[in-house]
């Protein structure tokens, strides 16, 4: 029981909100994981939807997932990421002890950690989230093997899509496309003035004069307070986020599990659907209540142990030894040297060559109402069909990629309230 100690490893004051994006506080497991454990409830008591399991991987460990994804059986892969895997590129995480955020924010004197990722907070006291933002400025940091690793999944047709709770944009700067890509707790690549009649939107290079030059970001039409587009404490997530995953392969990589509704995706993927974790601890085990009930977590322990491997160690390293099985180790060690060397050529640059956005007209609605209860379960039923062809669509070079819809439904303003 860590809450009430403001700086501990869970760190959850009284009163602060469960770590939970997208308004989804007052429910343990957040607005999608309730809907998750309604079905998986459904599923359980009237037999209503549960598919059967049937084990895919001849072993459950990393030798098993390889040759599961070399096998015709591995049709696409989904990716689950959080700041483990960018730590190796200088970024901090949040928990790990020691070095994490969390344990390193006494400075900027705040009532508790998580108080500099609050909205209302940061309305009243906007100084410290931006001179954090300083420190952890995109554009400074290149992108780690791990997230090249995912470039290359890419590449070969089997990238279904790219879940990041990161706000670093690294895995934009390692040529994901944006159209697999959800960043489901925003990005810096975009700012906004918070004050719902303006909306004006801005680049990062604008954001970035600001934050260097040590300014509060105002709004050069009506001196509202200018925030980056990632998503706070309270605030809601992409509506794409809520799409249903049809994937035949999930990996995690560098995330506690700890944020809902982020860690709820586990249970979106079919049962079948194999799930290796690559992190330095394992996370994402249900707790033993939860376990009891049958509500899965990761298993990657017990009797009933099918689909779950966990590869304990640095991503990167996790990366590489897959890579290896899968005969891709030189490919993926050149493509990170080659785009190390092209970053590193670009010299000062501090966006990172990511491509600049135009800015446009994007905010003529003056931002979109906060979202209700109803409109996510209408965004988690509709983008299935699309997410099947997008999977062949790039299997198929000849056909056009992406579409209209999925990049407004990836634009973190379609969904996020007007604050
Ligand atoms: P977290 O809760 O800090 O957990 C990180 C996890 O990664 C832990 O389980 C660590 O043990 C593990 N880990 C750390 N380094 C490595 C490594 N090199 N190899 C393998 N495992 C490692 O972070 P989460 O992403 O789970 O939490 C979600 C928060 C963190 C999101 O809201 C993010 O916005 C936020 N965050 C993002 C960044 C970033 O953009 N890089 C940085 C800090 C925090």
């Amino acid at each position: 029981d860590t809450s009430g100690t403001p700086w501990g490893h869970f760190g959850d004051p009284p009163g602060t909100p469960r770590e939970s994006f997208g308004d989804t506080s007052g429910t343990p497991w957040g607005r999608s994981g309730g809907l998750e454990l309604l079905r998986a409830l459904l599923s359980r008591t009237l037999g209503l939807g549960g598919d059967r399991a049937e084990p895919v991987l001849d072993e459950l460990s990393l030798a098993g997932v390889g040759r599961f994804i070399k096998s015709d059986r591995c049709k696409n892969i989904v990716c689950m990421v959080g700041a483990g895997i960018s730590t190796s590129a200088g970024i901090p995480d949040f928990r790990s002890p020691g070095t994490g955020l969390y344990s390193n924010l006494q400075s900027y004197n705040l009532p508790y950690p998580e108080a500099i990722f609050e909205i209302g907070f940061f309305k009243k006291h906007p100084e410290p989230f931006f001179a954090l933002a300083r420190e952890l400025y995109p554009g400074q940091f290149k992108p780690t093997v791990c997230h090249y690793f995912m470039r290359l999944l890419q590449d070969k047709g089997l990238l279904l899509r790219c879940y990041t709770q990161n706000i670093d944009t690294l895995e934009r700067v390692a040529g994901l496309d944006p159209e697999l890509l959800v960043e489901a707790h925003g990005t810096f690549f975009t700012s906004h003035c918070l004050r719902a009649s303006c909306r004006q939107s801005y680049s990062l290079a604008w954001m970035r004069e600001r934050i260097f030059s040590s300014l509060v970001p105002k709004c050069e039409k009506c001196q509202g307070l200018v925030k980056p587009d990632i998503v706070f404490f309270g605030e809601n997530l992409p509506s794409r986020f809520f799409a249903l995953l049809e994937s035949t392969l999930l990996i995690i990589m560098g995330t506690s599990l700890q944020v809902q509704p982020f860690a709820s995706l586990i249970s979106r993927v079919p049962t079948n659907t194999p799930r290796l974790l690559i992190n330095k601890e394992k996370t994402g085990q249900s707790d033993p209540l939860m376990s009891l009930m049958g509500f899965g977590g990761m298993d990657f322990d017990s009797d009933k142990a099918y689909r779950d491997v966990a590869w304990l160690g640095d991503c990167d390293s996790g990366c590489l030894a897959l890579a290896e099985l899968l005969g891709w180790k030189e490919e993926l060690e050149e493509l990170v040297q080659r785009e190390h060397a092209a970053i590193d050529a670009k010299g000062g640059d501090r966006d990172g060559g990511i491509p600049q956005k135009p800015q446009g007209d994007e905010d003529k609605d003056g931002g979109s109402p906060k979202k209700s209860l109803g409109d996510e379960g209408k965004a988690q039923s509709e983008p299935k069909k699309g997410l099947g062809s997008k999977a062949k669509a790039e299997k198929d070079p000849k056909k056009p990629q992406g579409g209209d819809k999925d990049k407004a439904e990836n634009d973190p303003e379609k969904s996020r309230g007007g604050q």
